[in-house]
C-alpha cells in the first residue's frame, strides 16, 4: 500500500487528502485504482486554560474520557531564584474534556488544598495520578515544615476528586515531580528534579551533608524510579537510580546539559517500548529515550520540544483515540513570566522508526 500526499489541503481544518494506491484493488490488467482517503492533518496547538495560569500537566485517560492535573501558578510576589521560590503554588484544580483539540475543558475546582496537608510547609508541584481498583490516588511533591521535598499521597473515589491527603508523606521520599506508570498491575514511581528539586542532595537514597553534583565527565545524576506498595501508599522497594545511555552506551554526563536529565519525568509506551522523556531544566528541552522495561537503562533518543517562553518545560504524552498528543506550558500568554505558565496541548506524531519528530516550542 503507497500513500502519497496530494500537493492540497481540504477546506476542513484538521484533514488532509492523500491519494491512496493499493495493489489489492488492482483490477487484472489493468492500472492500479488510485482512491480517495481522508486523513488527519496536524492539529493547531491549543491553549486549555485561558482564564488561569497552570503548568506541569499529568494527563491521564480515565473512563473514556481526558483529565489533566496540572500545577496552579500563582503570583506570589517572590523574586525569581535558582531554587524556585517564585513557584509558590497552594493547591491543585483538575480539569477534563472528551475532545482533545475542540472540546470544552471543565473545570473541576480546587480538588486538594495545602491547608488541608497535615505535614505542609509550602510550594505544591508537579502531581501526577494513577487508578487502582476504583480509588485514584494523586503522588505530590510538597516542601514539609523543615523545607525539604517529599512525596505525599491523597486519594480520591473520583478521577476528579476530591482528595483527602494521607497525615504523612511517603516514607524514604524524597525530591519532586512524580510521576506513576502501571504495567501488569504493577505501579512504578519516577521522580526526582535538580536544583530547587533538591535531587543533589542525596545519594543512596540517603540525604548528603550539604548539595553535591558531580564534574562536568561523571555520570549525570539519575532520576529514580520506586515501585509502589500493594496499597499505594508507600514504596515497596528502595528507589532505584534509573540510567540513560549515550549512542555508545555510556551513562550521559553531568556536563552534557542538553541531554541529561533535570526534571519532569514522564513515561509511556509505544508499539511495546518505554518512552522515557524529561526536560534539561538549564537548556530547556524536553528530550526522550527509550527501553524494554520499566527500570531501563534507557538509551538516548532525541528532542521532543525546543525551548519554549518561559524557563521551565514540563509535559505529558498521552494517546486518545488513536492520536498521540503532548501536552505542555509555556509562558506567552503572561508575557515571559516564569512562574505563571498556560497549559497547551499539540499533536505529537512518530517515524515509522518510532523515532518522534521534533516539535516546535514557539509554535
Ligand atoms: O512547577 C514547579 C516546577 O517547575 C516543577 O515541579 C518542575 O518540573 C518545573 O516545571
Amino acid at each position: 500500500m503507497i500513500l502519497s500526499p496530494l500537493a492540497h489541503q481540504n477546506p476542513f481544518r484538521y484533514t488532509k487528502i492523500y491519494a491512496i494506491e493499493t495493489a489489492d484493488v488492482k483490477p487484472a490488467g489493468g492500472m492500479r485504482l488510485p482512491s480517495m482517503i481522508m486523513m488527519r492533518y496536524g492539529m493547531q496547538t491549543r491553549y486549555l486554560v485561558p482564564g488561569d495560569y497552570m503548568a506541569d500537566p499529568s494527563v491521564h485517560v480515565f473512563d473514556g474520557r481526558v483529565y489533566i492535573y496540572p500545577s496552579h501558578d500563582r503570583e506570589s510576589g517572590i523574586a525569581e531564584n535558582d531554587n524556585g521560590d517564585h513557584f509558590d503554588m497552594r493547591d491543585y484544580h483538575v480539569f477534563s474534556m472528551d475532545d482533545v483539540e475542540n472540546g470544552e475543558v471543565t473545570d473541576h475546582g480546587v480538588v486538594l488544598d495545602i491547608k488541608d496537608i497535615p505535614w505542609a510547609g509550602r510550594q505544591l508541584w508537579d502531581c501526577d495520578v494513577a487508578h487502582k481498583n476504583g480509588r485514584y490516588y494523586i503522588y505530590f511533591p510538597l516542601k514539609d515544615k523543615n523545607d525539604i521535598f517529599r512525596i505525599g499521597v491523597a486519594i480520591a473515589e473520583r478521577p476528579q476528586g476530591p482528595f483527602i491527603p494521607q497525615p504523612d508523606p511517603i516514607r524514604g521520599s524524597y525530591s519532586i515531580d512524580p510521576c506513576v506508570r502501571e504495567e501488569n498491575g504493577e505501579y512504578y514511581l519516577y521522580f526526582g528534579g535538580l536544583w530547587g528539586g533538591q535531587l543533589q542532595r542525596y545519594r543512596d537514597n540517603k540525604a548528603l551533608e550539604s548539595a553535591a553534583f558531580p564534574a562536568d565527565d561523571e555520570p549525570a545524576i539519575p532520576v529514580r524510579v520506586v515501585k509502589l506498595s500493594v496499597d499505594m501508599l508507600q514504596f515497596a522497594e528502595e528507589p532505584r537510580p534509573l540510567i540513560i545511555l549515550d549512542e555508545n552506551g555510556k551513562p550521559l554526563r553531568h556536563g552534557d546539559n542538553q541531554r541529561r536529565f533535570f526534571e519532569a519525568p514522564w513515561m509511556h509506551t509505544y508499539k511495546g517500548v518505554y518512552y522515557f522523556s524529561w526536560s534539561t531544566g538549564d537548556t530547556h528541552l524536553l528530550c526522550y529515550a527509550t527501553g524494554s522495561n520499566p527500570y531501563g537503562p534507557f538509551t538516548y533518543r532525541g528532542v521532543i520540544l525546543t525551548p519554549v517562553v518561559g524557563w521551565t518545560t514540563h509535559h505529558s504524552i498521552v494517546e486518545f483515540r488513536g492520536t498521540w498528543y503532548l501536552f505542555h506550558h509555556d509562558s506567552v500568554p503572561s508575557g515571559g513570566k516564569t512562574w505563571l505558565r498556560s497549559l497547551k496541548v499539540t499533536e505529537l506524531n512518530y517515524n515509522p522508526d518510532g523515532t518522534i519528530q521534533t516539535i516546535s516550542g514557539s509554535g
